[in-house]
């Protein structure tokens, strides 16, 4: 069966506000299967997921977490009085009243009510539209500075743990699976050759020095949406990565996708930049919006998380490549080779642009 006739399938489980009337694609997420949903005579439509198994070994707890950080975040939109339709996801239940629905191939489904009038922009089109998302995850943040880091699952073990990407990375060029190593001769010394830097943060995190937070964890443009008519944020989506985490990697990883001139499968790599004005766009949106929840080493941890979630992306595309691309969705066969050296492109720029931040921290540790 096909994923688009699997979807229809899976689709008719699920207490749907109206009779489905099309299915189709959507969406550019690199994890999970995306599915829009439109309904006869009506003027709402659905969004069908499907979750990766391969990213997401635990779908149940996966769930059990989304349902936890979509119910806190609505009461946070009823108490300012925001419009708990577009502010925050609603997820509908399944005909035998579960969250979610097992396909036969054991994969995890779940259905959520489209945020009508909204878009999600793919690249950062301006400052102003990133100084937005930089307000989204900020709110997102500090609305759920209350709930208990501990009450979540850790979907994703060692998820942002960069030592651990490393030692996952040798171990996918050790196995050189695809066979494919020799045509990334450079781009592997690049990691390896920084592979001493994977530690600073988790070391300041481990002494104490920042505190771990409530984190989003995957905090790409597209995974905002905004108002299609004012251009205001409305709704962070894609939460099966929101576990306990440091601020540094929620900010770092905005920054990997939306201060980049580029896209992040540029080929040319004379496009690629490190955009300053960007940069300081988004920590305004952020801070205003989540500056008075964090410690000063928290603020000074920033740019360090751009730095650390560049590098680790980076080695997360190039260990996937190397691997024979089972993890991150591609169209064209060299795909995560792209994604790779458009990463590490960047980071040769915020070396070169972050570094008086970068070097504070080296000097601030060695006291
Ligand atoms: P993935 O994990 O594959 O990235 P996402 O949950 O981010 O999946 O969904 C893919 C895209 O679908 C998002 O980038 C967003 O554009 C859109 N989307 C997700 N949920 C909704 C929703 N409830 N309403 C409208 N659009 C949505
Ligand atoms: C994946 O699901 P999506 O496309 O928003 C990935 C992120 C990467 C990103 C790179 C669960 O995000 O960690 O930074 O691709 N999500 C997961 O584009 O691995
Ligand atoms: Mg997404």
């Amino acid at each position: 069966m096909g994923m688009i006739e699997r979807a229809a399938q899976m689709a008719r489980r699920f207490v749907l506000p109206g009779e489905m009337d099309t299915l189709a694609p959507y969406g550019e997420g690199h994890i999970n299967h995306t599915f829009r949903v439109t309904l006869k005579n009506s003027g709402e439509a659905v969004i069908l997921q499907r979750i990766s198994p391969v990213a997401f070994h635990e779908p149940l707890q996966v769930m059990q977490n989304v349902a936890l950080v979509t119910g806190h975040l609505r009461k946070a939109v009823e108490r300012r009085g925001g419009d708990t339709k577009r502010e925050c996801l609603s997820l509908l239940p399944s005909l035998s009243g579960d969250s979610c629905e097992m396909d036969e191939e054991s994969a995890c489904w779940r259905a959520y009510l489209f945020i009508p009038d909204s878009v999600t922009y793919q690249r950062v089109e301006n400052e102003a539209v990133f100084r937005e998302a930089g307000r989204a995850f900020g709110r997102f943040q500090g609305d759920l500075a209350d709930l208990n880091a501990g009450s979540l699952y850790e979907t994703i073990p060692a998820f942002h743990n960069t030592p651990d990407r490393v030692r996952q990375f040798c171990s996918a060029l050790k196995k050189d699976s695809a066979g494919r190593s020799a045509l990334a001769d450079s781009e592997i010394r690049f990691v390896l050759e920084r592979a001493t830097y994977a530690n600073t943060l988790l070391r300041q995190a481990e002494e104490g020095r920042l505190p771990l937070r409530v984190t989003h964890n995957d905090t790409k443009l597209n995974n905002v949406l905004m108002d299609a008519k004012t251009g205001k944020a409305l709704c962070v989506v894609d939460l099966d990565t929101v576990m306990p985490g440091l601020a540094a990697y929620d900010f770092g990883d905005a920054i990997r996708f939306g201060a980049n001139t580029a896209p992040e499968d540029e080929r040319d790599l004379s496009r690629v930049h490190f955009s300053e004005p960007l940069y300081q766009a988004y920590l305004e949106g952020y801070l205003q919006e989540a500056g008075s929840l964090f410690t000063r080493a928290e603020i000074d941890s920033l740019p360090i998380g751009a730095w650390m979630m560049t590098y680790e992306c980076g080695m997360r595309f190039l260990a996937d490549y190397l691997s024979g691309d089972v993890y991150f969705h591609i169209q064209r066969q060299d795909d995560n080779l792209a994604r790779a050296r458009c990463q590490f492109a960047l980071l040769c720029d915020m070396e070169d642009k972050l570094s008086p931040n970068l070097i504070r921290e080296e000097t601030s540790d060695a006291k």
